[in-house]
């Protein structure tokens, strides 16, 4: 039946199946008799795309005639993962697309699997900017992200004997649905050369950058369609590509070869994702391909603004544009040099008109995250760009002098150059200088970032440039996709589905948590999700779990800062009490199925050695007879956001138990609890303000606090600490060879028996305390889901809906415009 909430305007199956039989024949040149499953992706695709484009140039129009101001989200990555369910979804047509391919002989399920997981990010940073573009467009700001368009997404993961083996993730193969070349808008982009001032006719200094290499941005844009609502945004991407008269000499020499070497040059600007997470390493390619698409947005964004005829004062109040971390802070300078050298605007004016603009959004204190880059690499690649930085330097730190006349260390301090060797320009200073906000993404981690890292600035300006905008995830994707009948049964007591656009509207099932009918529904659903993990399970691992054990989930990055290593260990310091436990014992233990899951950055070692030993550590545990079900080990490789979706919905316990103050926020936190799994935690970044929401009976804490980090890695540093005594065991098995040849285990080892910089020998009986506790609790099967459904039922502040609102109130600037 056709529904009214097929906002993106099907007629109906009938519609929709001549739309797919003409996209067989004619887009894909096949026939019906010989249309496997991915054609047939491919066809349904090209479908509801041609449904979303029409939504999009309605959207666009009418944004453009409204006139009002938008909002720009730069973000060098967008974990997006698939498109299509999430399309049919918020756009309303998922029935008669299932029912339409059905009857041609076509399961929904395998179509969705053929589509590629577009993976154009490393994590959080990535999944938040994909969550953030969807309520965007779902709460009907006008608002577009701008990122690239990396032909190789981050490398798949495979293990082999134990170790992460990376592959090219080349996602591209056949062609893309789901994206619409721009051809026609192409943008020249330089890098290099020279700069030149002379005085013009007026008298006035006018200062040029020429002479150097220039490559060509070619726009692809994704739509972006909302839930519910007929607005469909934009993601634009940029792909980089030879200048059309790249080495037209070379060429007509008969030089075809280094000519042809230029262009594929140009081409590798937008080939590749950076693999790493929270580590800066200082390539020239990235800085590259930092600049290309600033420069290729910034120009999009300024040739739209002229097109309206206003003055340039009134830019901020047309354009709000956000910086997702320091990666697009080049934009503050490319903005002020697009007024002063290529438009004539003053300095002060154009500076006001840059710092009006741009907001930046911090994600990490990690110091190993902040980018620096070298003066001589930056000099070289952007000469001009060096030169205004000096220039926005010098009149910030007199501007400084002039209010702390006394203080002569922090004019050092604060400079957005540091006086090392090389020099190096500090990027966070710099988007902190040229943004009117700067936001922390949770209240732990936004209070921290204005009492450490950032403490003078707020001395400078003020605590009101500082402030807190705690993360979200899209209840969409996180909810009513990968757990469709988890969104069912919710929506059968709160009456609609209204709460996917207002999650607060979660609490109307509160009152059910002690309903045995509704407790019972609602652990037949947790069963389902876990049997779905299962046969995942088993498929991809050959290894049997039990779905009535408990599932406890660790799937994130692998970092030492997250701890995975403390969380095998204490899986170790498990499998070591099940040996010495008597029949009688096991009776009374919980079963646990420990799930892992993650990339490593490819030169992290620390990284690839943990996942090594959780690899050895299941090869042992589960082949050891004694243990049977008591405890399962599995790491699933090539974690990423479509395996998160089997994964999030299949927890019990989901362990989020970072070293206190280094996560920032976390956001996988919030879609374990947002599906009924409760979680083991630090007292860190946003599991703090869950627990606020949730109760602090429904979630398990422990570890030292923030606080008392500090003096705890000084007593390391400075006297001998006794080393925990049941991870001295645990450390005895692993030296001992019980996991395989301990040399490779070392400086693991030894990681946390020196310095133990992130605190895991400190916080390892806490840990182990906690553990003891879920496992008695888990026992308790009424108590537990009515505190997974309380849990729930109290998620509504962390949809990503009530983030992007915040932002638009209090940073951007910006209202909705509806459709209609
Ligand atoms: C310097 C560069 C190579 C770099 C690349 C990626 C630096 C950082 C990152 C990624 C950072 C990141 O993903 N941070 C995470 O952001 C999430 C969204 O705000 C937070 O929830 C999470 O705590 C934080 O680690």
């Amino acid at each position: 039946v056709w529904q009214k909430f097929g906002v993106k305007e099907f007629g109906g199956k009938e519609e929709f199946q001549q739309e797919f039989i003409r996209h067989v024949e004619t887009t894909l040149a096949r026939s019906m008799y010989n249309c496997d499953d991915l054609a047939a992706y491919q066809a349904a695709s090209q479908a509801i795309r041609d449904r979303l484009i029409v939504a999009w140039n309605k959207t666009q129009q009418k944004h453009t005639t409204k006139d009002r101001k938008r909002v720009y989200y730069l973000s060098l990555e967008f974990l997006m993962g698939r498109a299509m369910d999430n399309a049919m979804l918020n756009a309303g047509i998922k029935d008669i697309t299932k029912s339409g391919v059905a009857d041609l002989g076509f399961k929904i399920e395998d179509l969705l699997e053929q589509e590629p997981d577009a993976a154009l990010g490393n994590g959080g940073l990535g999944r938040l900017a994909a969550c953030f573009i969807d309520s965007i467009a779902s709460t009907n700001y006008p608002g577009w992200g701008y990122g690239l368009r990396y032909q190789y997404g981050i490398f798949k993961q495979r293990i082999v004997d134990g170790y992460q083996v990376e592959s090219p993730d080349y996602w591209l193969t056949f062609s893309n649905p789901w994206e619409i070349p721009r051809y026609e808008i192409q943008i020249d982009i330089m890098f290099y050369g020279y700069t030149r001032k002379y005085t013009n006719d007026d008298g006035k200094v006018v200062h040029v950058w020429e002479g150097g290499e220039q490559v060509q941005a070619v726009a692809y844009d994704v739509p972006v369609p909302g839930y519910g609502t007929e607005t469909t945004n934009n993601l634009r991407l940029w792909a980089s590509k030879p200048t059309r008269e790249f080495d037209f000499e070379k060429f007509n020499a008969g030089d075809y070869e280094s000519s042809v070497r230029e262009s594929q040059k140009a081409e590798t600007i937008s080939a590749v994702l950076y693999p790493n997470d929270n580590f800066y390493s200082g390539k020239e390619l990235r800085l590259k391909q930092q600049y290309f698409w600033v420069a290729a947005s910034l120009n999009d964004i300024v040739r739209r603004f002229k097109k309206t005829h206003r003055p340039w004062k009134e830019f901020p109040d047309q354009v709000a544009i956000q910086l997702n971390d320091t990666h697009p802070t080049l934009a503050v300078v490319e903005l002020q040099r697009i007024l002063i050298d290529m438009e004539g605007v003053e300095w002060d004016a154009a500076w006001n008109i840059v710092t009006n603009t741009f907001g930046y959004t911090n994600h990490t204190v990690l110091p190993e995250a902040l980018e620096k880059w070298p003066v001589p690499l930056f000099t070289n690649l952007l000469p001009r760009h060096m030169e205004i930085i000096y220039e926005i330097n010098l009149f910030f730190l007199q501007k400084v002098e002039k209010l702390f006349p006394k203080e002569r260390d922090l004019l050092a301090r604060v400079s957005i150059i540091e006086e090392s060797s090389p020099q190096q320009v500090r990027m966070a200073y710099l988007a902190i200088i040229g943004s009117h906000k700067v936001n922390g993404v949770a209240e732990l981690h936004s209070e921290l970032i204005k009492t450490t890292i950032f403490k003078d600035f707020v001395t400078i300006y003020g605590p009101d440039k500082f402030m807190n905008v705690t993360n979200g995830i899209t209840p969409r994707r996180w909810l009513h996709q990968a757990n469709p009948k988890l969104s069912d049964l919710i929506a059968s007591k709160v009456g609609s589905y209204d709460f996917l656009k207002d999650l607060n509207l979660l609490k109307k099932i509160e009152p059910f948590a002690h309903d045995p009918k509704f407790q019972d529904e609602w652990v037949t659903i947790k069963k389902f999700n876990k049997a779905r993990l299962a046969a995942h399970i088993k498929q991809s691992n050959g290894i049997d779990v039990n779905v009535n054990a408990l599932f406890d989930v660790q799937v994130k990055r692998i970092h030492e800062y997250k701890r995975q290593q403390m969380n095998i260990f204490g899986v170790i310091h498990r499998y070591l009490s099940i040996k010495a436990m008597t029949e009688e014992e096991k009776k009374e233990a919980t079963p646990r199925v420990c799930i892992f899951g993650g990339k490593s950055a490819p030169g992290y070692y620390m990284a690839k050695t943990i996942i090594k030993l959780i690899n050895a550590v299941s090869e042992v545990v589960n082949a050891d007879a004694d243990v049977g079900d008591l405890l399962k080990v599995v790491f699933i490789a090539d974690y990423n956001v479509s395996k998160a979706e089997i994964i999030v919905p299949a927890s019990d316990i989901s362990q989020h138990i970072s070293t206190a103050g280094t996560e920032a926020s976390g956001t996988s936190n919030m879609k374990f609890v947002l599906n009924g799994g409760l979680i083991l935690g630090t007292v860190d970044g946003a599991n703090i303000e869950i627990t606020r929401e949730v109760g602090e009976n429904n979630i398990f804490l422990f570890g030292h606090l923030a606080e008392s980090v500090e003096d705890l890695r000084h007593k390391h540093r400075f006297s001998d600490v006794p080393l925990d005594p049941n991870l001295e065991k645990v450390f005895n098995a692993i030296e001992s060879g019980t996991f395989g040849d301990p040399n490779i285990y070392v400086s693991l080892i030894s990681s946390v028996t020196g310095s133990d910089y992130y605190l895991v020998s400190d916080d390892f009986q806490s840990y182990l305390d906690a553990q003891k506790l879920v496992d008695q609790d888990f026992k308790n099967k009424d108590t537990w889901v009515s505190r997974s459904i309380t849990a729930v039922a109290n998620m509504g502040f962390f949809s990503s809906d009530r983030a992007i609102d915040e932002y638009a109130e209090s940073i951007w600037n910006v209202e909705p415009i509806a459709m209609e």
